[in-house]
């Protein structure tokens, strides 16, 4: 057997498969399965886990996917496991040989692998694509994203669309350039590049294309140069008008005085395109389709990476959903990415009063850290307290979409910091932030809250509260339920409808991976990775101090209803 363009684009609704990241590639991670449901979650049990063995542990984010008898994992430190189905015993296991001074900044996660042919193809830390046999693991060629010594890295899973694999890139913390790729999926070679960035130039088989945005439209003096703008989340593909949505992250560096950024202005200058936007590309050609900026003049790291989903809404209109990490979940217009309404997803976002109807932020300027120049030594500008913090109203951990409801199942954080700027100026290799910043929680009994969210009208149906960060994927199903982890190890279920918790398992560790489903011989089964880290444990001050106590792991679990 060999997966086929077919099995990608009909993913959601061959059940006895997962061959791609989000369940489809337009990520709505939901199951028409029902066999599991309301009535009979609570009988749940175990079937199998498998651990990844070994000393290296750390964040566990994967995404298994499931074809011919054979899920495959990615773990912590690149590496990728082949499992029997069945049984959970391991038929193969590919660690990649990482070398010395790679520089990951939010932990050495990886978040899945992709499968196309008879190969299964996953990034590496060091910035490398590798594509392996999938019946052995054997390497059938491997090639270079970009250059780790230069601060590139890589985690997200690769999207394959039309023989194409398509990445992203990590990195910008450290002042390198976003940007898409696509190569061959037969043997690598690179069929076009997309930097995110304006003032730079694309590539299509070998020759240059087209440059991105136009010069010093948005950024002054040669900023775009270091513009940051990471692609690190990789993107979803819409079927229907045939385009990749790719994220960006901040702009490089977070100092938004140094871009410009710091006052408005009449013009565009001081947004930093394309960086904190969506982008709409043409898989044929690498060619940017349509940009939506969530956050011009970005100042708090508010990435723009977080994933776009396309649905019908409730009056039929073809649309896109995200929720970014500034705090608003906004709906766009699927055709040409154009804003149509957005809405905060969390409390007391004080960065900005809210979304104008063309989709620019209100800005509450005393929000935005201070000038440091303008300060008395130079050394340290204004300290301000913004919501949400840095790490987001929302991070990477992907929502859901219920086609049973028209809901989107919103992961949530409600959190602060405090953040300043400092000088900063840019190194190959170093961290180039000229920030400061701390996280705070802004309730005393929660900071992780999932919403089921209405995308007609913003409203939020329910809401169940968590005490640690949420950091895991949600999964829907046609059976009534919501599946997704907690920092705390509970695999949980809930009533879709509700909210009513209607089963839940401790998995052992912290789980911040994102759950499948997927059907056997008749009987449906669930999966998911258990194993504490990423971002939160190394980067959330205040908040990384109340959940030190939570113990890393690395166990694969496999569910199902007893046999009758
Ligand atoms: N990764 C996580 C995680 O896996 O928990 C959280 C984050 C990343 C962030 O909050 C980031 O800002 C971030 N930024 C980049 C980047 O700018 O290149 C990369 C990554 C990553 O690759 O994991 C993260």
């Amino acid at each position: 057997a060999q997966v086929t363009e077919e099995d990608l684009a009909n993913d959601q609704t061959i059940t006895t498969q997962v061959v791609t990241n989000g369940m489809g590639r337009h990520l709505q991670r939901y199951s028409p399965l029902d066999t599991l449901n309301r009535d009979n979650v609570a009988n749940l049990v175990p079937a199998w886990a498998f651990s990844l063995g070994g000393e290296k542990q750390r964040g566990q984010e994967t995404q298994p996917l499931v074809y011919d008898g054979i899920m495959y994992i990615t773990g912590s430190y690149s590496r990728l496991y082949a499992i029997d189905v069945e049984t959970g015993e391991e038929i193969w296991q590919y660690d990649a040989r990482l070398p010395e001074g790679i520089l990951p900044c939010c932990d050495v996660v990886n978040r899945g692998a992709a499968i196309y042919g008879d190969k299964i193809i996953f990034g590496t830390l060091d910035a490398t694509i590798v594509a392996l046999d999938y019946k052995t693991g054997d390497v059938v060629w491997r090639d270079r994203i970009a250059d780790y010594r230069a601060g590139y890295s890589y985690t997200a899973a690769p999207l394959i669309v039309d023989g194409l694999v398509i990445t992203g890139n990590s990195g910008g913390e450290f002042g390198i350039v976003g940007e898409v790729q696509a190569r061959n999926v037969e043997n690598g070679d690179l069929v076009w590049t997309r930097p995110v960035i304006e003032g730079h130039m694309g590539t299509l088989n070998g020759e240059e294309s087209t440059m991105t945005g136009e010069l010093n439209a948005s950024w002054p003096g040669d900023m775009w140069q270091t513009g940051g703008g990471a692609t690190w989340l990789g993107g979803s593909y819409d079927a229907d008008t045939d385009t990749l949505v790719f994220g960006t992250g901040n702009p490089a560096p977070w100092n938004s005085w140094l871009r410009a950024g710091g006052t408005e202005s009449d013009d565009l200058m001081g947004d930093a395109l394309y960086a904190a936007s969506r982008l709409g590309i043409d898989p044929a050609t690498g060619e940017i389709k349509w940009h939506f900026q969530t956050t011009p003049r970005e100042g708090w790291d508010y990435d723009g990476v977080n994933e776009v989903i396309p649905f019908v809404d409730a009056d039929g209109n073809q649309r896109y959903a995200t929720a970014d990490r500034n705090g608003f979940f906004y709906v766009l217009n699927r055709e040409d990415g154009a804003f149509v309404d957005a809405w905060p997803f969390v409390k007391d976002i004080s960065w900005a009063e809210g979304i104008d109807e063309n989709g620019r932020p209100i800005f509450v300027e005393e929000n935005r850290p201070g000038d440091p120049s303008a300060s008395a030594d130079g050394a340290r500008g204004e300290t301000i307290f913004a919501s949400p913090s840095f790490l987001g109203g929302k991070n990477w951990m992907p929502m859901s979409y219920s086609q049973r409801t028209g809901l989107f199942y919103v992961p949530s954080n409600e959190w602060g910091m405090d953040i300043w700027n400092e000088p900063v100026t840019y190194r190959r290799g170093a961290a180039y932030l000229g920030s400061g910043f701390t996280i705070k929680p802004n309730y005393e009994d929660h900071i992780g809250s999932l919403k089921a969210i209405d995308p007609l009208t913003g409203e939020w149906v329910w809401e169940v509260q968590n005490g640690a960060p949420l950091w895991g994927g949600v999964m829907t199903t046609a059976g009534g339920l919501v599946f997704t982890g907690t920092p705390e190890g509970h695999l949980v279920a809930y009533d879709d409808e509700t909210g009513e918790e209607l089963w839940s398992f401790q998995t052992g560790s912290g789980i911040v991976g994102q759950p499948i489903t997927w059907e056997q011989n008749g009987t449906q089964y669930v999966s998911v990775i258990s194993g504490w880290g990423g971002a939160v444990p190394l980067w959330g001050g205040e908040v990384a101090a109340t959940v030190n106590y939570l113990n890393q792991g690395g166990l694969l679990w496999t569910f199902r209803l007893p046999e009758e």
